[in-house]
């Protein structure tokens, strides 16, 4: 079935192929994806199928061990890559624990030049990499950026267009792959702008005019600036009649680009051929593919953003334990979107903010309903905050809905636009703490440390579905910039939720449980795990903990632990998220501050490393977050749990029904 890929261990292979054989192996590649990935591993699906072509042309064409050099954006496209790299074998542990990650990882590859899973940062390190083969006169090697036009909305892409630019003499390769999507389709005007030219009419109107070009290797160029003025010139000019109607390329030329297509990505021959011509072109050069997102797999035309990425098979997960013994409620995704159209529906200033993460955040479903209140901003972070900033200053009350990781693109508007004059924007940070598959690019497990760093922002997080709810409810009122952190993972089945009798107050926490052996201090996901852990230390050692679901990492409810950390023989705080300027930081420096003795306290936290993939529950038992891995800290420094048969099950010894 695969009798050609079978012979692909290695790039060098691909060279032993004709043309037309290339075009077969494309199709083997697609097959073997969809087979693994739907069938099994889950994955991002649709950008690897768009991008089998293009992949197999590239390392065609090009050399890239240690010649040429390969940078994908976001790296979600790579799995044919991964399958031409001598990874074939093991695709099968795609995302899983100790198996391959599902974006590009040097440790995996030489072929893999860097490690990535945010936007829009390809063209900036291709071209550095383009700067220095000038730099050292490697004039025959060339530097190759592959993005999405989901990824080039990203400011930094945008910067880095600007920049290359106006550079000669270096081989730069921009491959833009235009499938007209990013997540789900794609907005913005970059968007419209493409979709203009998707016809096959505009295809060779505009290859004509590339192929003219190429004759007469235009060296002219210029930045934004005058691009922008210089394309609503030709606009303009194409309105009254004056000149033909611009072609793609218009944008990308007028930055100084050489402008090749566009052209068909699903055609390796159209791809060789263009490469080759615009191999000898001497200044940076856009090639611009036209591709469909999910090709070959069902339903590509009508349905391809529900495939962007595949979930995993149940057959890799069902072995696994439960999170925590009440785990097993809604998303609290789910559980954000059931609080955000409340809040819609009760104040009509309420507005949503995301970037290009309808379909992850939920708020697809938002703005079914609320059109003119939810807005998408494409992939631009930055942009996204500051942009609340503006809808909050003129009389609107944004949330601010973004992953924790990728909020780390907007640290310097946290502060400014943020944080600066205290505009009160409500950030709902999901997917914070440790992700699963997607792994280290994407656990969010940085937010306490780059927010609670900032004067005047109130950090904040749920113990359940419940508290979510009512944290954002208190959140969007509130006059001061608010960010609510929570995971992916399901809330605590409701009928096992603790009572939720004591209202949300800025800064004060709730004591769950109290006894006199010792306290555990938990901070938003890790309260019903540290419960377990109570129930357990009684239930095996007969030790009596406090237990505090500390609600606001910033500020900390002061006068509440001050006391508790000053009767405990020992406390411990519980938190997803790296120890370093986290929750249990913040604990240690109110107790440095207060005179207070710091020796008994024991952070239990993320260390100072990057966490890998796997699924959430087995990186959780990695970290020692999982219940029994937070037992077993306890154990140890207590001195308790000899028995071994409990310390060699650690997962199952604290699941409960
Ligand atoms: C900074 C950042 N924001 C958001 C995301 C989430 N994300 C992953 S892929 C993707 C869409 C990318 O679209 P495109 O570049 O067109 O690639 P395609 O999947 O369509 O091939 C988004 C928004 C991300 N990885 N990085």
């Amino acid at each position: 079935m695969y009798e050609l890929l079978e012979t692909i261990n290695e790039p060098e292979d691909l060279k032993k192929l004709s043309v037309d054989e290339l075009e077969t192996l494309s199709k083997e590649i697609r097959s073997f994806i969809i087979e693994v990935v739907s069938g099994t591993t889950g994955g991002h699906l649709g950008s690897g199928l768009g991008a089998v072509e293009l992949t197999v042309a590239l390392h065609y064409f090009f050399n890239f061990r240690n010649h040429d050099s390969l940078v994908f954006d976001v790296g979600h496209q790579c799995y044919p890559h991964k399958v031409i790299t001598g990874r074939r074998d093991k695709l099968m542990k795609l995302r899983q624990h100790h198996g391959l990650s599902g974006f590009p990882d040097p440790v995996e590859s030489c072929f893999d030049l860097v490690k990535t899973g945010h936007g829009g940062t390809s063209l900036s390190t291709a071209l550095g990499m383009a700067i220095a083969n000038k730099l050292a006169g490697r004039t025959d090697r060339t530097s190759v950026a592959v993005i999405g036009d989901g990824a080039l909305q990203e400011g930094q892409a945008l910067e880095a267009l600007n920049h290359g630019g106006d550079l000669r003499d270096l081989k730069f390769l921009v491959v833009l792959n235009d499938n007209a999507h990013g997540i789900g389709p794609a907005t913005g005007a970059l968007a419209s702008y493409f979709s203009k030219f998707r016809t096959s009419s505009a295809y060779m109107g505009a290859k004509k005019e590339a192929k003219k070009m190429l004759k007469a290797l235009d060296q002219g160029g210029g930045a934004i600036g005058r691009a922008i003025h210089d394309v609503l010139d030709h606009v303009k000019a194409a309105a009254h009649g004056l000149m033909p109607a611009p072609h793609p390329g218009v944008l990308f030329e007028e930055l100084g680009y050489f402008y090749y297509g566009p052209i068909d990505g699903h055609n390796v021959r159209e791809i060789v051929d263009a490469l080759e011509n615009v191999s000898r072109v001497p200044k940076p050069v856009v090639l611009h593919l036209i591709t469909t997102k999910g090709k070959g797999f069902k339903n590509e035309d009508e349905d391809f953003y529900a495939h962007h990425a595949a979930g995993t098979h149940q057959k890799v997960t069902s072995h696994l334990p439960r999170e925590y013994s009440r785990h097993g409620g809604k998303p609290y995704t789910d559980v954000f979107i059931d609080e955000t159209f409340e809040l819609m529906a009760r104040d009509e200033k309420v507005v949503a903010i995301t970037a290009a993460m309808l379909q992850g955040t939920g708020l697809q479903k938002v703005l079914h309903k609320y059109p003119d209140r939810v807005f998408d901003v494409g992939m631009a972070e930055q942009h996204a905050v500051g942009f609340a900033q503006g809808l909050r200053l003129a009389g609107h009350k944004p949330i601010c809905a973004i992953y924790s990781t990728f909020m780390q693109r907007s640290v310097d508007q946290l502060f400014q636009e943020i944080a600066l004059i205290k505009t009160p924007v409500l950030m709902c940070l999901d997917r914070a703490g440790l992700v699963g598959p997607d792994g280290a690019t994407h656990n969010g497990v940085f937010d306490i440390a780059y927010l609670g760093m900032l004067p005047n922002v109130v950090l904040c997080a749920p113990r359940d579905g419940t508290e979510l709810k009512r944290m954002m409810r208190w959140g969007i009122e509130h006059n001061e910039p608010v960010a609510v952190r929570f995971p992916r993972t399901a809330a605590p089945r409701p009928e096992l939720e603790l009572p939720a009798d004591q209202p949300i107050e800025r800064g004060r926490c709730e004591i769950l449980r109290e006894g006199p052996d010792g306290a555990i201090l938990a901070y938003g996901s890790m309260v019903y795990h540290a419960l377990d852990v109570v129930e357990q230390l009684e239930k095996r050692h007969g030790k009596r903990f406090t237990l505090v679901n500390a609600r606001f990492a910033k500020p900390l409810d002061e006068a509440a632990l001050g006391p508790i950390i000053e009767k405990a023989p020992v406390v411990f705080t519980v938190e997803e998220h790296v120890r370093h300027g986290g929750f249990g930081s913040i604990v240690l420096e109110f107790c440095n501050r207060s005179l207070l003795d710091a020796n008994k306290l024991v952070i239990l936290a993320i260390d100072d490393r990057f966490v890998d993939h796997g699924q959430r529950v087995q990186v959780l038992e990695d970290v020692n977050l999982h219940p029994a891995g937070i037992l077993r800290s306890i154990e140890q420094r207590l001195g308790l749990g000899s028995d071994k048969a409990h310390a060699d099950a650690p997962a199952k010894a604290v699941r409960v029904g």
